[in-house]
C-alpha cells in the first residue's frame, strides 16, 4: 500500500512540476528524436531554440527549470543528417550568444533577434550547445547538447 502511495504522489507532483512550467514542454520536445531511424538514411530536421530570461522559456527552452538534471534541450540526429535550428532571443533584457562546439562558431542575439543556423551533422559524437557571451541567465543553469550518431 505504501509504495502505491508513493507512486500517486510522485505522479501527482510531475503533474503539478509539468502544469507549473507550462510553455516549455511544447516548444520542441527536449529530446526531439531520441530514437531515429540511422538506417533509413539522411534526413533533415528542424528545431526551434528560444533563449530568454523570463518564463516560460527562461534560459534555453525552459532550461532554467532543469538545472541539476540532464542537459536541456538535447537534439538528438544521425551522423549525415542536416539540421536547421532557428534560435531566437525572446523575451530578454539582454543580448545572449548562441553557439555549438564543432558545428557553429557563434552569434550573438540582442533581444528579438533570431538567426538560422543550417549544417551537416558529419562528425559523431555529443556536443554542448551553450550561450557563448557574458549574461546574467545562462551561468546558472545546464547547457543543451547536440548528440549525432554515427
Ligand atoms: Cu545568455
Amino acid at each position: 500500500v505504501q509504495s502505491k502511495r508513493a507512486v500517486l504522489i510522485a505522479t501527482i507532483a510531475v503533474i503539478l512540476a509539468l502544469a507549473g512550467l507550462g510553455g516549455s514542454f511544447v516548444l520542441f520536445p527536449h529530446h526531439a528524436n531520441s530514437d531515429p531511424a540511422c538506417s533509413a538514411g539522411p534526413t533533415t530536421h528542424s528545431y526551434v531554440i528560444y533563449e530568454s530570461d523570463n518564463p516560460p522559456y527562461k534560459g534555453m527552452n525552459g532550461s532554467y527549470y532543469h538545472f541539476g538534471h540532464d542537459s536541456w534541450p538535447v537534439i538528438t540526429v544521425c551522423e549525415g543528417d542536416t539540421v536547421k535550428i532557428h534560435v531566437e532571443n525572446v523575451y530578454s533584457s539582454e543580448p545572449h550568444g548562441f553557439q555549438i562546439d564543432n558545428y557553429f562558431p557563434g552569434v550573438t542575439l540582442a533581444p528579438g533577434q533570431s538567426y538560422n543556423v543550417s549544417f551537416v551533422a558529419n562528425k559523431a559524437g555529443t556536443f554542448r550547445v551553450f550561450c557563448n557571451i557574458f549574461c546574467l541567465i545562462h551561468p546558472y543553469m545546464i547547457n543543451g547538447t547536440l548528440v549525432v550518431l554515427g
